[in-house]
């Protein structure tokens, strides 16, 4: 088991969500971000560190002693492409460089569905190393994250894994996420493979659960150990009921980045 395991943005959506869930006796959980962390709970192992992922001294120091690093930090959604090239693309280089020289094994790195966003949906289950294709700067930066993961992996000899994550919220928020639903606890279950799992190299996987309408394959994260136990077809007739089928030749169930191909996303530009 990793005893000390450093989580980037710590504070956001998925943060906030594993913060509970890969809690573990004997394990320190080090959580950063550069928001404000929730003070440590009863019982809770956890270091909070105030700094930002840019932050190359920070980071060291926070990499200093772990046994993982899962790094979540950086924008969740699409930007400006200043802010994105600042923060997730320098960002994610900072965050491998100091885990080379801190010496830290294990990383994996939280990449998106958006890194392919404009694939077209088959019939097919997509690949976990499907091509890249993003929809979106956002989509770009993951796909320069995982180039970053694989290039650190080939030439320094870190473990990266790379989790193309689906949709994690505590619950689908539309349609389309119920095909690309990951639950907070299959999300848990998943980055527990990709911090203990044997593994070399570099791998990408997707991060979904086992949903009845998956559209992503689960081999990759299957052969880590992981399985998925929820599904989110539980949450399909209150799903539908309060949104509505979309159109069947509308963007939000015929391509994997759904909306995001759309141009309600160039604002950012
Ligand atoms: C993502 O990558 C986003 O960070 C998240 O907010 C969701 O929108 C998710 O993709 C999705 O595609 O549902």
């Amino acid at each position: 088991m990793s005893h000390r395991i450093l989580i980037t943005g710590a504070a956001g959506v998925v943060g906030t969500l594993m913060r509970p869930r890969l809690a573990a006796p004997g394990r320190t959980l080090r959580l950063l971000d550069i928001a404000e962390l929730p003070p440590a709970g009863d019982g809770e192992q956890v270091e909070l560190v105030r700094a930002s992922v840019t932050d190359q001294a920070a980071m060291q120091a926070a990499c200093t002693g772990v046994d993982a690093v899962i790094h979540l930090g950086g924008h969740s959604l699409e930007q400006p492409w200043e802010q994105i090239l600042d923060v997730n693309i320098n960002g994610t280089h900072t965050v491998l460089e100091a885990a080379r020289r801190a010496g830290v094994p294990r990383v994996v790195l939280a990449s998106s569905n958006h890194a392919v966003g404009f694939e077209p949906r088959g019939d097919a289950e997509a690949a976990d190393d499907l091509f890249p294709r993003p929809d979106t700067y956002y989509g770009v930066s993951k796909v320069a994250m995982e180039a970053l993961g694989s290039l650190y992996a080939d030439r320094y000899g870190l473990e990266v894994i790379g989790v193309r994550i689906g949709s994690c919220f505590e619950r689908p928020k539309d349609v389309r996420m119920l095909a690309t639903w990951l639950s907070p606890d299959d999300g848990a279950r998943l980055f527990e493979a990709c911090v203990s799992a044997p593994h070399k190299g570099f791998t990408l996987v997707w991060g979904v659960s086992d949903n009845t309408r998956r559209w992503f394959s689960l081999d990759g994260a299957r052969a880590l150990g992981y399985e998925s136990l929820d599904n989110s077809e539980v949450f399909a007739a209150e799903v539908i009921a309060e949104h509505g089928e979309p159109a069947p030749d509308g963007p939000e169930l015929n391509y994997i980045g759904g909306a995001w191909v759309t141009s309600a996303w160039d604002t950012a530009v």
